[in-house]
């Protein structure tokens, strides 16, 4: 109890200060940024020679903060294969790397991956020579400038590198440093986690603090994940969203539509009025929707879903409480919040998770489908730690 007890302290009052190394091609805003966090002000730059190095604090949403000395290796002209092995030298002490592409810049997005593939062959090679874990190392992709018309959406950008960026600890997040939505709150809340998995020598993805994680493909589930977080992109907002549940008007009914509406409603009205709202609503979505034909509600199955997505949302560094002023509003849940939530429980996108604890048999049976049964392959996950704390 002690250990979960220090983790949970640690979280809250973590004062661990990394060395991140920031990074990118030329002109892609890296010392606007590490100025940006350090001053809260944008200042004006010139295209750096050499590097530029600050201390930063950034407060996390959960409380506590996260400390780091940011590097800033400066392009200054330099041609990519230097650019590549002075970035690799400064990137294979640090703890992070943090990779800004300009997302209006069509031609230099492939050499930025090209670029991120050199260095990350330099960083692992370098550091399993020294014996330090390679593919656990955090790495944030910013992709800048995206209040410009002419930048590429973070669809395309998180495409472009996709495929470099499998199987590591690695997420793609959109910014836009000169506006007063920077993007930069969620992409840290994303980097002091994989940096706390990667300093206790772990994968977020699947993260394996969670007991139903390591259950799945790595690769499967990044293909998935990538795919519902486009679509959040395109999707409704939290309140428009629990409307067209409520109407019987949702443009699908499938898997991510079902977690939606967990994480939303339990999100929101905590687990215990959440459970009800969800039984409740899916049954009569069932009922009267044309979408739903021949379809039956499934007690056991939405109770596990229930549990799955409780656990993923209570699993991830405490949240500030919501507030309701009318006892209805979702306002303050956005959509970012489920993207978060999404990247800290990848293993929700599996669609057939229920099988590592029930048979099909047992699933599948009246008994199921009309009731709650217990699982018949291993328990289900519980929060009985966590509650206790
Ligand atoms: N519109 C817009 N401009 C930005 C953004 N971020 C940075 N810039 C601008 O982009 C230009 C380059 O920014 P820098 O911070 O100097 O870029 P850098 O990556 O440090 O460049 P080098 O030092 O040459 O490698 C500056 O004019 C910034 O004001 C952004 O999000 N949106
Ligand atoms: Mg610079």
């Amino acid at each position: 109890m002690s250990t979960i007890l220090r983790r949970f302290m640690n979280r809250f009052y973590r004062n661990n200060e990394y060395s991140i190394t920031i990074a990118g091609l030329g002109y892609t805003g890296k010392t606007t940024m590490l100025y940006l966090l350090k001053l809260n002000e944008i200042v004006q730059t010139i295209s750096s020679i050499g590097f530029n190095v600050e201390s930063i604090e950034v407060p996390l949403r959960g409380g506590g903060q996260l400390n780091f000395t940011g590097w800033d290796v400066g392009t200054g002209c330099g041609n990519p294969s230097v650019l590549s092995m002075l970035i690799g030298s400064y990137t294979a002490s640090a703890d992070a790397l943090i990779w800004v592409v300009d997302s209006t810049d069509r031609e230099g997005l492939k050499d930025s991956v090209g670029t991120l593939q050199d260095v990350i062959r330099r960083t692992e090679s370098e550091r399993s020579e020294a014996g330090t874990p390679a593919q656990a190392f955090p790495i944030l992709i910013l992709a800048n400038k995206q209040d410009l018309p002419e930048a590429q959406s973070i669809d395309t950008v998180r495409k472009a590198f996709a495929t470099l960026l499998r199987g590591r600890n690695a997420c793609v997040f959109k910014s836009a440093f000169t506006q007063p939505d920077t993007g930069l709150q969620d992409a840290f809340e994303w980097l002091s986690i994989a940096l706390e998995l990667a300093s206790a020598g772990k994968l977020p993805q699947p993260p394996k603090h969670n007991p139903v994680a390591d259950m799945r493909s790595v690769d499967t589930l990044t293909e998935k994940l990538e795919s519902w977080l486009g679509r959040i992109e395109k999707d409704s907002n939290p309140q428009e969203f629990l409307d067209q549940f409520h109407s019987i008007s949702l443009p699908a009914w499938d898997h991510y539509t079902h977690i939606r509406i967990a994480f939303l409603l339990l999100r929101t009205h905590g687990r215990q009025k959440g459970k009800d709202m969800i039984f409740s609503g899916i049954e009569k979505y069932i009922t009267e929707s044309s979408q739903t034909r021949g379809r039956t509600f499934h007690i056991t199955m939405t109770y596990f879903w229930i549990q799955i997505v409780h656990l993923g949302i209570e699993s991830k560094a405490p949240q500030v409480p919501l507030k309701f002023s009318n006892g209805s509003s979702t306002a303050s849940t956005s959509s970012t919040d489920f993207e978060m939530f999404l990247l800290c429980n990848p293993y929700v996108a599996d669609g057939n998770l229920w099988a590592d604890f029930y048979s099909r048999d047992v699933m599948m049976s009246p008994a199921a489908k009309a009731g709650m049964v217990l699982p018949d392959k291993k328990p289900l996950p519980n929060l009985v730690i966590r509650d206790a704390i």
